[in-house]
């Protein structure tokens, strides 16, 4: 496994679940093993699948850069010293300042090479609203996006 210090999964991320001892990390890896493997059948048009997956992919990629990396990048040491506390106890939480900087060289090259740690912060916000926009758009006066059910 990689470099962790937090009990991230094989792949250094979160979520991840472990079932009947098979490991499976992301989210939409999950919900597909989950569907697959307690037979949940989608209600859902090839038109309804379609837009699904389009505004999952537009959650978890252009939304979730865009808000993670603000997120990250201004509360980088309080984050660091949160779960440093979370897994090893408060009495560590002070290791931040030591291990923040060099997990922030990490976290700033990877959302270079991803892109959105050279936008302007104006233009991360215009992201972010589009993409809300869309969102709020397509939801409109429904509670789930196809009815008054959630589909996953
Ligand atoms: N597309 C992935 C996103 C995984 C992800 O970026 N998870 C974050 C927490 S929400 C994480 O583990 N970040 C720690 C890191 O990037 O090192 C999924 O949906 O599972």
């Amino acid at each position: 496994p990689m470099f962790t210090f937090s009990g991230r999964s094989e792949k250094g991320k979160l979520p991840f679940v472990e079932l009947n001892g098979e490991h499976i990390a992301d989210s939409q890896l999950i919900i597909l093993h989950l569907k697959k493997y307690f037979n949940i059948q989608d209600k859902l048009t090839n038109e309804q699948k379609a837009i699904e997956r389009a505004f999952d992919r537009l959650i978890d990629s252009s939304f979730f850069n865009a808000a993670n990396w603000l997120k990250v990048r201004d509360n980088f040491p309080e984050f660091v010293g949160s779960i440093l506390s979370l897994q090893f106890g408060k009495s560590l939480g002070f290791l931040k300042y030591v291990l923040a900087p060099f997990l922030m060289i990490k976290i700033k090259n990877r959302y270079e090479t991803e892109g959105t740690a050279k936008h302007s912060d104006e233009e991360i916000m215009t992201i972010l609203r589009n993409d809300l926009q869309a969102i709020e758009t397509y939801l409109g006066d429904k509670e789930y996006f196809f009815g008054d059910q959630p589909s996953q």
